[in-house]
């Protein structure tokens, strides 16, 4: 079967029920997924509510169930298969045994869940099928898809997410420009841009407030313009600066292939303000990621569809809260690293908050080659655990969904980004069980 069968099948699922529970993933893919299958919901004159969780865990399972609706619709996650014969539709790109009649997951399609479909765009496919004018909905598939990085490895979006991409384009929805990689071109000043430039990094300029300075100053801008955003510049100053990076590259030895990740797509939001932090596709993820990390992913879904004037006010206050609790958390992860026979792992204890280590493991491992662990408390007596790998062949999906249920958690996730929850005081042993895991797929992987 084809994954378009699939989500026609899910479709006309959908339009024989009345009532449905929308049970999203509360990051930036969760929440666009959760929009497009609220406002499809709301064409198609059915009744929903919508909640957002961060794990599907026995007692939120329970919670859910007791509501009795009849439909759960999971987005961005799936539940486990003891759900298999209750009435329940996922759509969603984790690495997930379930394979229900109504789940829509390209990983059982062939199609790679990490790069080329995001839980967002599994969405939208089943809402386009319910009524063609859901094709409207195909820009918020791409904030999601962005949100998750799955442009970020080819600087472009690939797979069913290039098709959804030209879909949304067709709409009149979305614009593809070529332009600089780095995060914030209509929202940053050019000094933090340049500071905070790591994916191609730029040497001496990166992280050195003097370096920028410098490296503004040698290629004739004035002092002010290093507090003009990357748009405000002329076509001939973004020119010098893209150059004298290459420039810099080139010259420490860094190859040609790693110099062309420094100018990429990026996707502008048609209908939106220039500079408003929701015209450029990255940023419009990055809000709504901040809002919702912050506790508020309900302010998040109303940005998604399409609510401004004061929610953007207040939307926009937790750009900068997130940000700083991001930095503070940074800190003390990489003050608490430590190194293990294979993995490196940091306990933050109630320190960082549970919906942040993610993230925060995310920007400790972009440093380290090896598998690398985030701990941090949630607010009952379970630990949040964060996988991450910057690249590699092990799959931490698997490894940590292993070692999470051997300690009586649960766990799950990408290749490369998994989470689980376990128990408090079972770190210790999850870290035995989760190295032994990957020391077998290593071997696994010679044979
Ligand atoms: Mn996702």
């Amino acid at each position: 079967m084809r994954i378009e069968d699939r989500a026609k099948e899910i479709a006309d699922f959908i339009r024989k029920r009345s009532e449905f529970l929308v049970v999203a993933h509360s990051d930036a893919d969760g929440i666009a997924g959760g929009a497009i299958a609220v406002k499809s919901l709301q064409h198609a004159g059915k009744e929903f509510e919508i909640e957002f969780v961060k794990q599907l865990d026995p007692s939120t399972m329970e919670r859910l169930l007791a509501k009795n609706r009849e439909v759960i619709w999971f987005v961005d996650l799936s539940p486990d298969e003891r759900m298999k014969g209750a009435d329940i539709v996922v759509t969603d790109h984790h690495r997930s045994p379930m394979r229900s009649r109504y789940t829509l997951n390209p990983n059982n399609f062939g199609i790679d869940g990490d790069k080329e479909l995001s839980g967002a765009g599994a969405t939208y496919l089943v809402a386009r099928e319910i009524e063609r004018r859901n094709v409207e909905l195909s820009f918020l598939a791409v904030i999601g898809a962005c949100g998750d990085l799955q442009d970020r490895e080819e600087r472009k979006l690939i797979g069913v997410n290039r098709k959804i991409l030209e879909e949304a384009v067709r709409s009149g929805k979305i614009k593809i420009i070529k332009d600089i990689q780095y995060f914030g071109r209509e929202c940053k000043p050019i000094f933090s841009l340049l500071y905070n430039a790591d994916d191609p990094i730029i040497p001496g300029v990166t992280r050195s407030s003097r370096g920028v300075k410098e490296f503004l100053m040698e290629l004739g801008f004035e002092r002010s313009d290093a507090w003009k955003r990357w748009i405000d510049l002329s076509k001939e100053d973004k020119r010098r600066i893209l150059s004298e990076i290459a420039k810099r590259l080139l010259d420490k030895g860094f190859g040609s292939r790693y110099v062309r990740r420094l100018i990429g797509e990026v996707y502008l939001l048609e209908q939106e303000e220039e500079g408003s932090g929701l015209h450029d596709a990255r940023e419009f993820a990055t809000l709504v990621n901040s809002v919702s990390r912050c506790g508020k992913p309900d302010l998040a879904l109303m940005i998604c569809l399409g609510s401004r004037g004061r929610y953007l006010e207040e939307a926009r206050k937790y750009l900068d809260r997130h940000r700083n609790n991001l930095l503070r958390s940074i800190k003390l992860a990489k003050g608490r690293l430590e190194r293990r026979k294979i993995v490196y792992f940091f306990h933050a204890g109630s320190s960082i908050k549970d919906t942040m280590i993610g993230s925060v493991t995310s920007i400790v491992s972009k440093d380290l080659s090896s598998p690398t662990i985030g701990f941090a408390y949630d607010g009952d007596d379970r630990v949040k655990v964060s996988a991450r790998l910057r690249s590699g062949g092990i799959d931490l999906s698997r490894a940590i969904r292993v070692a999470a249920s051997s300690v009586g958690g649960i766990g799950g996730g990408h290749r490369n980004a998994a989470g689980a929850l376990i128990p408090r005081g079972k770190e210790e042993e999850f870290l035995d069980r989760f190295e032994r895991e990957i020391e077998h797929q290593s071997r696994f992987d010679v044979l």
